[in-house]
């Protein structure tokens, strides 16, 4: 993998930052975003001595800044061999009823607008060069929908079918397109979706062994480092204890 780049969106915390962790590890070139900047800086700190790091401080949202960032690469960081399309989140969770309307504003800028803002400025140097990975981060809830997941299960059916529209309308140009998609992982997540209500966010992953950010970083690695003939298009991955959105075995 020496002098490949990789762009991660969401490298601020959780499965972004691991990804990029175990990216350094084998030497792939790092372009790092998020809106934190303290933690862009820390996670520079941390990579900068095993691989080229770039940080990118955008809100994904924003279509403007999306392009202006990307834009403003340097020569050496411009080359994009794989981007990693995983900033995203869920905001609340509640009966469709209920929910809030900002939070389903949020929802639909971030984790489907906000990933085709950040592919639409980067396609055209992969599609010029015939080459490039792009990983969309999806999830179970893009698989089925669970009680008051509505909108948030929305968004993440979005992202399966772009995955799926992206890959069929980038088979010209020989760029790979696949997903992963994982069941409940110990993040920031649930901080966020329930608003730094930290005691409920803990409980979520209270009673089993859920997957950690490192496990599905290391299938990230596994997914972009097939030989160029193969293409990992749709991954689902859970912790052994879930077996769908709803059925979590806290007995084992
Ligand atoms: P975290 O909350 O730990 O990380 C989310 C990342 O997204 C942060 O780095 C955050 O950075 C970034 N982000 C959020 N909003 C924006 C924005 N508006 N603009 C730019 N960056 C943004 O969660 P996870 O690591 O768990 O989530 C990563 C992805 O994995 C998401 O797409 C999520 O939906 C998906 N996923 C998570 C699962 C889980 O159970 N944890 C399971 C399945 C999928 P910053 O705040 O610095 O901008
Ligand atoms: C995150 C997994 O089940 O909390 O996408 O929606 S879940």
């Amino acid at each position: 993998m020496n002098n490949k780049t990789a762009l991660i969106t969401g490298a601020t915390s959780g499965i972004g930052r691991e990804t990029a962790r175990v990216f350094a590890k084998n030497n792939i070139n790092l372009i790092l975003c998020g809106r934190r900047q303290e933690r862009l800086d820390k996670i520079k700190a941390e990579l900068k001595s095993q691989v080229s790091v770039h940080t990118l401080n955008f809100d994904v949202r924003i279509r403007e800044d999306v392009f202006k960032a990307i834009g403003s690469l340097p020569e050496n960081f411009n080359k994009i061999d794989i981007l990693i399309n995983n900033a995203g989140n869920a905001h609340g969770l509640d009966p469709i009823q209920e929910g809030g309307i900002d939070d389903w504003d949020m929802m639909m800028d971030i984790n489907v607008k906000g990933l085709l803002y950040v592919t639409k400025a980067i396609l055209p140097q992969m599609t010029q060069r015939k080459h490039g990975h792009i990983i969309n981060i999806g999830s179970t809830a893009g698989k089925e929908v669970y009680p008051d997941g509505n909108v948030y299960c929305a968004s993440k059916h979005a992202v399966d079918a772009l995955n799926q529209g992206m890959r069929i309308d980038l088979n010209k140009f020989g760029i790979r397109v696949g997903a992963v998609n994982p069941g409940m992982v110990k993040t920031e997540f649930s901080n966020v979706r329930f608003k730094g209500d930290d005691q409920r966010a803990g409980d979520v992953y209270k009673g089993f062994e859920p997957l950690m950010p490192e496990d599905v970083a290391e299938i990230i690695y596994f997914v972009v480092s097939r030989p160029c003939h193969v293409n990992i298009a749709d991954l689902v991955v859970m912790s052994t204890a879930q077996a769908s959105s709803t059925i979590v075995n806290k007995e084992l």
